[in-house]
């Protein structure tokens, strides 16, 4: 933004106050092209702004900064500064895709996360790009993920593909390889290990040719993401950024005490491994609540459980992480609003989709998709969406249900999870399933329940949670661990009341009893007596029910949306990326780099090693 014209700051200085005392004497909206040429012959280039107000405000910005600096109006500063033109997302792990892939095992709201962060990011880039006066550069993501020859009816064994509702964005697949070749089939999250350094290897490889340069800023998803963005941003100097999702070891209690016990299944010592060595790497630290950093009175928050632990036998952790570290920054996700709004805007409704779900929710027939149904059709419906994993719990919902009669004669009860179309591969989500029979049989519960298998449509989803709003239902999210939960942020931005874990993210969506509701779901007969205690309520008083959907409703708007999202990234970049400029020679960085190449070398290495390698059958 400056040429050599400036080359000490008292130039700079005196060339930016002479541009600003300039800028007085034109009209607001004087375009740069206007007085480019002025600029440059004093040492300033483009990138200031596109017209007279917003370059006068930004050398205003840096004016104030030379002379009086705060912390504000630093972090304004350097959030406005051009400096990420090129970003690069990973999230290595199966299935990735646009369409045919939510609620299968390991896909879920990683998915979706990046899938709406990525065009809410583009739009803030060109945004900020044509505000800065450099509309003629053009803002790349790229998605990387692994290519899956054995696709079974996704678009995962493509190499390339754009990401809906972007102009230049997209999804780049690289397949996970070994000495014998390329692996062709789904392997669950947990096993991904020993293909991580060639992966790596190979994406900085096809990075490099399709953005032609290297990429300005590199976000790392879930465990093993993060590692690869870690050993991409060494490699390439880029700003990193590091998102959890959800960490493994406050899913499973006392996983690194009993580390021994869990390795064949989940193989977590070089998952916690990688975990640590990606957290301490990165420049920056995306959160989605404040409880995933440091817990709550309840429960233990997924990086506060890194700070020191015990593997016995292969190593004790005495400072893994500081959970009070200025890189953590709480930025909270939200719905697409596309496709999640309101019951009550009765003009964007998607009623085509209404024959399909009366089909799904209320048909007489029984098969894969649908098991068990509905016969009081009159009843409001309990509804809940989720992957069919352990830890949310879908089974111990049902099983509430199925144990309280009272509840059972006001409502019906629809779970959406779990895949019984095909033969499940998933360990977990076959032990769930078996369960979830049992329950059926031992509850009798056909007539008031309907198990239907996962979903993927978004779109019908979407139109779904406002069906049963219209009926005056209910969300329930009961898991026993919930990292954030972007279900419960749909559900509510669609104005169906929500109760959801007070175990994680929802504790801090919800504000009980005003937005939506706590459970517990270690205390099934309490939750029970929650919910209907509420169904009474509405059924006596239904503004009731109105009030704690317009409740849910206007926290959503006012805390978790992607423009707000997209806005504070993109400021953060900035900063850390000036951080990074700024500490590279500091000692002690040097020397915790240093560390941590050595164990990734020494421990990572030999650990990921160990795992098994998947055979393709
Ligand atoms: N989902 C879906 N169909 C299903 C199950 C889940 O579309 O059958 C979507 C759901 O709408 C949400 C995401 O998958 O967008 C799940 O995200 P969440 O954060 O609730 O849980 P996760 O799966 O990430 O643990
Ligand atoms: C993974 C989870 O388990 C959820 O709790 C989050 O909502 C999702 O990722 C998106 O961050």
């Amino acid at each position: 933004m400056v040429n050599d014209r400036i080359q000490n700051l008292n130039q700079l200085q005196s060339v930016v106050r002479e541009a600003v005392d300039y800028l007085s004497t034109l009209p607001l909206d004087t375009p740069f092209s206007d007085f480019e040429d002025r600029f440059q012959v004093i040492g300033l280039e483009r990138g200031w702004g596109d017209t007279a107000e917003s370059v006068s405000d930004m050398l205003n910005l840096l004016l104030q900064l030379l002379e009086a600096p705060d912390h504000c109006a630093v972090e304004k500063f350097l959030g406005t500064v051009p400096m990420v033109f090129n970003v690069v997302i990973l999230s290595p792990h199966g299935y990735f895709a646009q369409d045919n892939v939510l609620g299968y095992p390991d896909t879920g709201g990683q998915v979706v996360y990046i899938l709406d962060q990525v065009p809410a990011m583009e739009r803030e880039m060109l945004k900020r790009m044509k505000k800065q006066g450099l509309n003629d550069i053009i803002p790349r993501i790229i998605i990387v993920t692994r290519l899956l020859p054995d696709a079974v009816g996704t678009t995962c064994n493509q190499r390339i593909e754009k990401v809906y509702g972007t102009e230049h964005s997209y999804i780049l697949r690289v397949p996970f390889r070994t000495e014998e070749g390329i692996l062709r089939k789904w392997i669950s999250r947990f096993e991904v290990w020993p293909y991580m350094e060639t992966f790596t290897e190979d994406v900085a490889n096809e990075i490099l040719g399709e953005l032609q340069t290297k990429p300005d800023l590199i976000i790392g998803n879930y465990s093993e993401g993060n590692l690869v963005a870690t050993l991409l941003a060494h490699k390439f100097g880029s700003i990193q950024s590091t998102i959890a999702h959800a960490l493994e070891k406050t899913k499973y209690p006392n996983s690194d005490l009993y580390w021994k016990k869990f390795e064949e299944k989940y193989h977590f010592s070089s998952q916690f491994t990688a975990d640590l060595i990606a957290m301490n790497h990165t420049d920056f630290i995306i959160t989605s609540t404040f409880q995933e950093i440091a817990g709550s009175k309840n429960s233990y928050g997924q990086y506060e459980s890194h700070t020191a632990f015990t593997m016995p036998g292969l190593y004790r952790v005495v400072h893994g992480i500081d959970a009070f570290d200025p890189k953590f920054n709480i930025v909270a996700p939200g719905a697409d609003m596309s496709l999640y709004f309101s019951y009550s805007v009765k003009s964007r409704r998607l009623t085509n989709f209404h024959p399909e779900i009366e089909e799904l929710l209320f048909s007489a027939v029984e098969n894969e998709e649908h098991l068990c149904v509905l016969k009081d059709r009159s009843k409001p419906i309990l509804f809940t969406m989720a992957r069919l994993d352990r830890v949310k719990n879908l089974t111990g919902l049902v099983e509430m249900y199925g144990k309280s009669a009272r509840l059972r004669e006001l409502v019906n009860l629809v779970v959406v999870g779990g895949d019984r179309r095909k033969e499940s591969k998933d360990l977990e989500e076959q032990a769930e399933m078996k369960k979830m029979y049992e329950l059926i049989d031992t509850y009798k519960l056909n007539g008031q329940f309907r198990w239907i298998s996962s979903q993927m449509n978004r779109e019908r989803n979407g139109e779904l949670y406002r069906y049963i709003a219209d009926k005056r239902g209910a969300f329930v999210q009961p898991a026993f661990y919930e990292a954030f939960g972007l279900t419960v942020v749909e559900s509510m931005t669609c104005g169906l009341p929500t109760f959801a874990t007070l175990h994680g993210g929802p504790a801090e969506i919800i504000v009980h009893g005003k937005s939506g509701f706590h459970i517990d779901p270690y205390h099934g007969d309490e939750v029970a007596q929650v919910l209907v205690n509420f169904f009474e309520k509405c059924r006596d008083d239904p503004t009731h029910w109105e009030a704690i959907s317009a409740g849910g409703l206007k926290r959503i708007l006012e805390n978790f949306t992607w423009q707000i999202y997209s806005e504070r990234v993109m400021n953060l970049a900035g900063v850390y990326g000036f951080w990074k400029h700024v500490s590279k020679k500091d000692e002690r960085e040097i020397e915790k780099r240093r560390y941590i190449e050595m164990f990734h070398t020494l421990m990572y290495r030999k650990s990921a090693e160990s795992v098994p390698l998947a055979v393709d059958e």
